[in-house]
C-alpha cells in the first residue's frame, strides 16, 4: 500500500496482527443509542481528578504538566495505575461501572479490577504516544477499551528502531465499540489518540473512554 493511503478498519487490523500485535475490534459491542445514554449517565455519576492531581511527566523535558483531558480511576480497594510519573488511585466502583464490569465478565469472560476513565471534552483533548507496558499490568496484559460518544481516531506506531519500516495505522473508534489489546501488542507498538484537526482542533462532541485492566500489585 502506498505511503499515506489509509486502510479500512479490517485492513488495519490485518496489518497490525501480521506485524507483532494482537488486536480485536468489535465496532458495535454496545448498541449506539445505549452507548450514548451510558456516556451521559456516567458523566453525571462519575467524579474526575482535579487538574493538579492529573499531572504527567512530559517525555523530553521531564516537567510535570497538566494533561489535555479529564481522568479518573475506579476499581477494587487499594488498586492504582501508575504511568508517566503520575498515579491514578482507584475510587470505589460506581454503581454503573460495576454493572459494565459485570457485563464484560458475562459477555467475554474478562475479569477487571480497575478501569481508567478518560473524558475528551472536545477535539482539542487528546492522549500522546505511549505503550501500556507498566509492570503493574503483568507480563502479558490484556486491555479492553470501551468507547462512548464522538468517534475519534486511534493510531498505532511501531516501537523502537523498527518504526521506520512500518506504517502508522489509524483505526477510528466508534461509539459503543470495544477494542481489545492483547500481548504482545504493547511490547511492539505504541498508540495515541491525536487531537482532532491538528493545531486548530475541530469541534467534535465529547467522548468517554474506559480502559478495563487487571492490575497486579
Ligand atoms: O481514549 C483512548 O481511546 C485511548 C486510551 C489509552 O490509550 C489508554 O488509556 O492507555
Amino acid at each position: 500500500m502506498a505511503a499515506g493511503a489509509s486502510r479500512s478498519p479490517n485492513e488495519a487490523l490485518e496489518y497490525l496482527n501480521a506485524n507483532g500485535a494482537c488486536v480485536e475490534y468489535d465496532a458495535a459491542f454496545l448498541e449506539a443509542g445505549f452507548a450514548e445514554a451510558l456516556m451521559l449517565h456516567l458523566l453525571e455519576e462519575l467524579e474526575f481528578d482535579s487538574e493538579e492531581d492529573s499531572r504527567m511527566r512530559q517525555p523530553f523535558t521531564g516537567r510535570m504538566v497538566a494533561i489535555p483531558r479529564r481522568q479518573a480511576g475506579y476499581g477494587d480497594p487499594g488498586t492504582a495505575y501508575a504511568f508517566s510519573g503520575g498515579e491514578v488511585a482507584a475510587r470505589p466502583w460506581s454503581p454503573t461501572l460495576a454493572e459494565v464490569r459485570a457485563l464484560l465478565r458475562e459477555r467475554i469472560g474478562f475479569e477487571s479490577n480497575y478501569v481508567l476513565v478518560n473524558h475528551y471534552r472536545d477535539g482539542g483533548d487528546c492522549m500522546g504516544w505511549h505503550s501500556d507496558d507498566e509492570r503493574d499490568l503483568g507480563e502479558a496484559p490484556r486491555i479492553l477499551s470501551l468507547s462512548l460518544g464522538a468517534c475519534r481516531d486511534f493510531q498505532f506506531r511501531r516501537r523502537g528502531e523498527a518504526a521506520r519500516d512500518f506504517e502508522t495505522i489509524t483505526l477510528p473508534l466508534a461509539s459503543g465499540s470495544l477494542l481489545t489489546l492483547r500481548h504482545p501488542t504493547n511490547a511492539n507498538w505504541k498508540h495515541q489518540l491525536p487531537r482532532r484537526g491538528g493545531k486548530r482542533p475541530t469541534r467534535v462532541g465529547g467522548r468517554l473512554n474506559l480502559t478495563w485492566r487487571q492490575i497486579h500489585r
